[in-house]
């Protein structure tokens, strides 16, 4: 299985946002698609049209048990093996019960819902395996999915689909984009990514490199320039160009920057201005790595632009892959998606039963 072959790219020792896998260096020149100066209108670049059709569509949706399960190896070799031994003893008492409690704290569920995971467990697990008690309850704390999640729906009836993506700094942004065009390219769509990520050169740049390699097309305004106005732009040549998804980057910020979450709520008023009554994806990005501080993140984040979904990367990196757990329940915001590396394909769509199966695989 190829995904098992997959390599872990590290980032540079020095910080330094690695440029992604077989791309052009950042230095080189801008692409066809990018505009240099603020307002200057976009250029189209010469790119096939392929309107994605529902078999790729759903084929793009499709939940990849198999990828989830690799990227859950470290939560899976951790806590989760501590719960199935536990579990899988022969007389389950108290004390055992408690031992259950510390691992699920462990994984990082958060120890408000490890108790109440516990609790109810043990009432249920007279009928069932208590394995099976534990994996019901878990699986409950995951929000319901009302409908299947299709993030090429067009934010308003025959324009662009609009994903806003935004996170505090370094939680993998700008690989998640990198990933989702060329998701949505292999499905067939007209991928547009705006540069909405104006703070730092290299964030264009790094951007730029990752859209050539999936083949999307760019908007972008110099560095510094007003963020809304990227946005703008690009929902302006999507428009114009037909382009069938925008997905904008946004600069990291700190949650607890009141500024800085207010120039999101302008970048979100912005498509609301040129698309009225659009209806964005605004997905979070969330390192898994940080464990309950993702928990503030998101509620702020929440509370400044409001989430329709939650993208946790790094889920390779750790053990506590039980954070997923505290999010859904807490926020009652669905993961979307789940990062299992660094590489254009580790992205790997989020279900919850799928999710439950292979943490326990
Ligand atoms: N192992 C692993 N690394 C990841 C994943 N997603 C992103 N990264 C790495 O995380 C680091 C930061 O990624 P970026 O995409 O630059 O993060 P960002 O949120 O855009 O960062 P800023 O723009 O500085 O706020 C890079 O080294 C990525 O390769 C993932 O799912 N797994
Ligand atoms: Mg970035």
């Amino acid at each position: 299985m190829s995904f098992l072959r997959r390599a872990i790219r590290r980032p540079p020792a020095d910080g330094s946002p690695p440029t992604p896998p077989d791309l052009p260096s950042p230095l080189d020149p801008p692409s066809p698609g990018r505009s240099a100066e603020p307002g200057a209108p976009p250029e189209a670049t010469a790119e096939p049209r392929l309107a994605p059709d529902a078999d790729a569509r759903a084929e793009a949706a499709r939940p990849a048990g198999d990828a989830l399960a690799t990227g859950l190896g470290r939560t899976r070799g951790g806590f989760v093996a501590r719960l199935r031994s536990l579990l899988g003893g022969p007389t389950i008492d108290d004390a055992v019960w408690d031992e259950i409690e510390e691992a699920l704290i462990l994984g990082d569920v958060g120890p408000t819902l490890a108790a109440g995971v516990v609790e109810r467990a043990r009432r249920e697990s007279g009928g069932v395996p208590a394995e099976a008690a534990v994996r019901r309850q878990l699986r409950a704390l995951l929000v319901p999915r009302d409908e299947p999640f299709d993030p090429l729906r067009p934010a308003v009836p025959g324009g662009p689909a609009v994903v806003l993506v935004v996170g505090v700094n370094g939680s993998g942004k700008t690989t998640t984009i990198g990933k989702l065009a060329h998701r949505f390219r292999s499905a067939g769509a007209r991928v547009l990514v705006a540069a909405a990520d104006t703070f730092r050169a290299a964030a264009i740049d790094q951007l730029v490199a990752w859209a050539r390699r999936a083949g999307a097309e760019v908007v972008s305004h110099a560095p510094g320039s007003d963020p809304g106005a990227v946005v703008y732009d690009a929902l302006d040549a999507a428009v114009a160009r037909g382009a069938d998804v925008v997905v904008a980057d946004t600069a990291g910020r700190l949650h607890t920057r009141v500024s800085l979450m207010d120039e999101l709520a302008k970048i979100r008023r912005v498509v609301e201005r040129r698309l009225p009554g659009a209806r964005p994806e605004v997905l979070l990005v969330l390192d898994a790595t940080t464990g309950q501080n993702g928990l503030a993140q998101a509620a702020a984040f929440a509370e400044a632009v409001g989430l329709t979904g939650v993208v946790l990367t790094k889920l390779d990196s750790t053990a506590k892959g039980g954070i997923v757990f505290a999010i859904e329940d807490r926020l009652r915001i669905p993961v979307r998606y789940v990062g299992v590396g660094e590489g254009v394909e580790d992205l790997v769509d989020f279900d919850p039963d799928a999710f439950v199966e292979a943490l326990f695989r």
